[in-house]
């Protein structure tokens, strides 16, 4: 590593000796940004602000259950750098959420929204809130009381929160109607992810999904292969997963796995359109498990989750392409080493940081197509965008016209990477190609706008 690059870390690391995750995914950024440095050493004091959050909220959210009980959760939003946009990243509702978790997901959330080259700071936040059997009016009430704090932190141009693990369209809807209680106002472009009939944009549920697609069809592309025929492994089973797992279908790939904290299946005759919509049915309207796909349809099996992933998980299944879709550091390397093994030739992210440091090593040594999150996974992000932009136009665009936007942004951030990679000396290495691409931009805005 760059030793100006290694002493930031180390000031991250002695600032922060507690957030594991947070320094992970600084370590990811810095150990990469080295050829960018040698050729803008002014950047050095850029990237050491980067490293500390422009603010932290921190925030009680009390609730009451069904049964009159009160409960008392922790709310944070974390605005982590508004260099080039208003703050933009989504809510987590889950119950590993602190400070260290946020500050990793903020702090990639930068250089992604940079990299789609629409005008985003960035900025995540959420709640160790579990909405996991929790009846539609809890997840009401919990969402009412977050936003009686978050709405005077927030708006269309300073903070625009959206979706994550845990707030998909119901919640979002929640906080939407709060808000707007609050404000007196009908600011539509406060939130992104809404529902259609109140300012939200076609394709934004299906945007994460469909762009890691598109991202690992011209990563694909580069090596003459296709989804065409692909055999396809997905862990995870909400809202990237699922649409990960449509795109793949419309492309003539077949998905043969997904998977929630309970456990994974394994459909070797293919996870058909059929069967997916049966799927989404269970997992956005039944709030199921998936344990019950091995129930219902025919020749699959089910595994629970193991104390030790790396035994007999879904990374085991061989597959042509891999795309975690569930959750940070799922994917350990042994995992990465069976899918190496599979004869797996890439794997792109659809997560954030799902792969950890050693298996992004295994995949880099043994020469698979790699993407980190921050490339792949920009379509959710970039397709909210798009909602702002529509917001502001006070305009509807077609579906068609969203897609084709949305498809643009990810063969443009693809060849973004690869360029940028190849010019500082890593042909392929799609991680230091999106760290380094990512960066320069915001470092260009950050060093114009003085030291603030
Ligand atoms: P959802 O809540 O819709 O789905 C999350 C899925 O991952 C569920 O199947 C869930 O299972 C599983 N999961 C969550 N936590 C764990 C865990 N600790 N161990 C195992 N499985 C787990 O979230 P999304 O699909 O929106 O998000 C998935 C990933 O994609 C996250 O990393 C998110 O940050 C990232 N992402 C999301 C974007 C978006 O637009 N939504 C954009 C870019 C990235 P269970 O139901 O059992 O918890
Ligand atoms: O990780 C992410 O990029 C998201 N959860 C989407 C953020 C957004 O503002 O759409």
């Amino acid at each position: 590593m760059h030793s100006e690059m290694q002493r930031i870390f180390d000031k991250v690391v002695a600032r922060d000796p507690d957030q594991p995750e947070f320094q992970q995914a600084c370590l990811e950024v810095l150990e990469t940004l080295g050829p960018a440095i040698d050729a803008h050493p002014e950047y050095i004091p850029i990237v050491e602000r980067l490293c500390e959050p422009e603010r932290i909220i921190q925030f009680r959210v009390p609730w009451v259950d069904d049964g009159g009980g009160q409960h008392v959760n922790r709310g944070f939003r974390i605005q982590y750098n508004g260099a080039i946009g208003p703050y933009k990243g989504g809510l987590r509702f889950h119950p590993t959420v602190n400070q260290s978790v946020l500050k990793f997901l903020a702090f990639e959330q930068i250089f992604k929204n940079s990299l789609t080259g629409l005008p985003m700071g960035g900025g995540k936040g959420g709640s160790d809130f579990d909405p996991k059997g929790k009846s539609d009016s809890e997840v009401m009430r919990f969402c009412q009381s977050f936003m009686m704090e978050l709405w005077r932190h927030i708006g269309h141009n300073l903070d625009v929160p959206a979706g994550d693990i845990g707030v998909g369209g119901r919640e979002i809807g929640y906080l939407f109607g709060m808000y707007k209680k609050l404000r007196n106002d009908f600011e539509a472009g406060v939130l992104t992810g809404k529902g259609m009939s109140f300012g939200g944009s076609l394709i934004r549920p299906e945007a994460t999904g469909y762009g890691l697609v598109y991202f690992a069809r011209e990563m694909l592309a580069t090596k003459g292969m296709s989804f065409e025929g692909a055999t396809v492994s997905i862990s995870g089973s909400g809202n990237v997963a699922q649409f990960a797992c449509e795109k793949v279908l419309d492309l003539g790939g077949k998905p043969v796995t997904m998977s929630d904290s309970s456990g994974w299946i394994h459909d070797p005759a293919g996870i058909d359109r059929e069967k997916l919509a049966w799927v989404m049915d269970l997992k956005n309207n039944r709030r199921g498990r998936i344990s019950e796909y091995a129930d219902h349809f025919d020749g699959v099996t089910y595994t629970k989750s193991q104390p030790d992933p790396s035994v007999n998980g879904l990374w085991s299944v061989k597959v042509d392409v891999a795309l975690p879709c569930a959750t940070q550091n799922e994917l350990n390397a042994a995992e990465a080493q069976s899918l190496v093994d599979g004869g797996c030739s890439a794997v792109a992210e659809g997560a954030n940081m799902p792969c950890t440091p050693e298996a992004v090593e295994v995949f880099q040594n043994n020469g698979l197509l790699f993407a980190p999150g921050k490339a792949s996974n920009a379509g959710g992000v970039a397709t909210s965008g798009l909602e702002m932009s529509q917001n502001s136009l006070r305009l509807n665009w077609s579906r068609q016209e969203v897609d084709e936007k949305l498809e643009n942004i990810m063969v443009n951030i693809h060849k973004n990477a690869f360029e940028t990679a190849d010019r500082f000396g890593h042909p392929g290495n799609y991680v230091i190609g999106a760290n380094i691409a990512g960066f320069l931009k915001i470092a260009e805005a950050m060093l114009a706008q003085g030291v603030l």
